[in-house]
């Protein structure tokens, strides 16, 4: 039996406003983990899109002037190319707009209606537009001036007193419980599984599914004067997406910390409402601060990648993202760390590694590795192809600043091993010691450039083509390497530097 892609999804974001790298982040270690697994010859397919129905998305394309469907069209299209500027490899991009998906959600929908999991009923209480989200009056802040605001926007919450459709999500608590217990590794990472177990065993309240006075979302079935909720709408994304394949149930949802309860609780009950498999993980990362301050309209402190990547790169971005702080801490994004990270990790410890060692070969072996040097018990590279074990245990919990620590140990190793054998003087005094240097050397960092490929896919090319993997874009992987596979196949040269210093 073939066994069925890695199936790996991202938030599907709100289109009011422009992507930032908050957005960029979950988006990128998706990709991450996307292509390492393809690297490893597993198919993976990945999942990222909008979410573009509900209250707040209305309200922004009425404040532009523009039809809502236009405004949409227009916003989605911002994420799809920062996505493809980002070099992120999505294999769909799905709008909540789109029939596919209304097809399935009114289907979804349908189905919990007729089982009884679905039920009328009327809503008296609070709602937050900034997270579409239904408030307790218990959960809500009081402003010094009496007004109650959003315990996680902190703006000003509406009163709503409408006709809605409930989901039993009451009836499912004890069922969510068991499923934690059976899967320990479902909910990720475990100090927010924690917070989790102990809000379900709290106890559960039925949940308002279905809005009367929002007009732009997908009409209930047989009762066109609802629309869905938008967070009960925009869930069934990774299963609509995933119709007619053999894609579900999805490998891991990654999401930030503060959408976490829609997707560990109400989306699992949701599925189990309507007898599918569930996901077999779901992560939640945490949240970047801006040089202190949580990003928001009001501080207008909302990190443009553009901006961030027209001066460092698209590769050094992605990397600083994901080793600036551990998947699922929260961190700070500032300037002045992104080019002390750059200079020291990229332009020294890495860009030089690389130029240092292709110059070499240039210089002093015109390019060319000896074919099959006689090794000695020290060479290095044997050494280091034992890492690729770790690094992939490190991935597969999605933890890529720990995948990343390992790789610059090695690289680090390398810069050390360079220092110690100085090869420019055995080239003077022993042709074959320098040789076998430079061949482990080479070997050595084929690997590093297979390991740094789902991180930063520009580079890690731009290191095998002056390594000599010539085969653009068919690079050599670690796996290619460790089976002897494509050992040296081209002249290696000196590149363009792979990261200018930064002053
Ligand atoms: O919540 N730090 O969309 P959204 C890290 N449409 N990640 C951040 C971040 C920050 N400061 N700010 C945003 C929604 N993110 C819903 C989701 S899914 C069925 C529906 C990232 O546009 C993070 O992944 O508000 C977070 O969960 C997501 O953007 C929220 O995006």
């Amino acid at each position: 039996m073939t066994m069925k892609p890695y199936y790996i999804t991202t938030p599907i974001y709100y289109i009011n406003a422009a992507p930032h790298i908050g957005h960029a982040y979950t988006t990128i270690a998706a990709d991450v983990l996307a292509r390492w697994q393809r690297s490893r010859g597993r198919e993976a397919f990945m999942l990222t899109g909008t979410d573009e129905h509900g209250q707040k998305i209305e309200d922004a394309a009425k404040a532009a002037g523009k039809h809502t469907i236009d405004f949409c069209d227009a916003t989605s299209a911002l994420f799809r190319d920062l996505w493809k500027h980002l070099d992120v490899r999505h294999d769909d991009y799905i709008r909540t707009t789109e029939k596919r998906h209304e097809d399935k959600v009114q289907e979804l929908f349908a189905l919990l209606l007729k089982n009884g999991d679905v039920y009328k009923g009327k809503y008296e209480g609070l709602y937050d537009v900034v997270s579409e989200s239904f408030v307790k009056e218990s959960d809500a802040i009081k402003s010094p001036k009496g007004i109650l605001l959003g315990p996680d926007s902190g703006k000003p919450l509406q009163t709503l007193s409408e006709e809605t459709y409930f989901f039993k999500l009451s009836k499912y608590g004890p069922a969510l419980l068991e499923h934690y217990k059976a899967n320990p590794g479902f909910l990720a990472p475990s100090h927010r599984a924690s917070e989790i177990l102990r809000f379900v065993e709290g106890g559960l309240e039925d949940i308002s599914v279905s809005r009367t006075k929002v007009k732009w979302g997908v009409p209930v079935p047989g009762d066109p004067d609802h629309t869905v909720y938008v967070w009960f709408d925009a869930l069934i994304n990774y299963w609509s997406a995933a119709a007619g394949t053999t894609l579900w149930p999805a490998d891991v949802h990654i999401v930030g910390k503060e959408i976490f309860r829609f997707h560990a609780v109400i989306w699992p009950a949701m599925l189990m409402a309507a007898g599918l498999p569930l996901p077999k993980k779901v992560f939640a990362h945490g949240w970047w601060t801006v040089e202190g301050k949580k990003m928001s309209k009001s501080a207008g402190n909302f990190v443009d990648p553009y901006e961030i990547t027209l001066e460092f790169g698209v590769d050094a971005f992605r990397y600083f993202l994901l080793r600036e702080m551990p998947f699922g801490n929260d961190g700070d994004f500032s300037k002045a760390s992104l080019t002390k990270r750059y200079n020291a990790e990229l332009a020294n410890d890495l860009g030089n590694l690389v130029s240092r060692v292709s110059e070499m070969v240039d210089k002093f072996l015109g390019g060319k590795l000896p074919v099959k040097p006689e090794l000695t018990p020290d060479f290095r590279t044997t050494a280091v192809a034992r890492r690729t074990p770790d690094i992939a245990a490190k991935m597969e919990a999605l933890d890529f600043s720990g995948a990343l620590d390992i790789i610059w140990e090695v690289v680090r190793d390398l810069n050390a091993l360079v220092n110690e054998k100085a090869p420019w003087k055995l080239a003077k005094t022993d042709m074959k010691a320098c040789e076998l240097v430079l061949f482990d050397l080479v070997c050595s960092l084929r690997l590093v450039g297979g390991w740094l490929d789902p991180f930063m896919p520009a580079t890690a090319a731009k290191i095998q083509m002056q390594l000599g993997v010539r085969h653009f874009p068919d690079l050599l992987t670690a796996e290619d390497v460790l089976a002897g596979k494509k050992e040296h196949p081209g002249p290696i040269l000196k590149g363009p530097v792979l990261f200018p210093r930064k002053i």
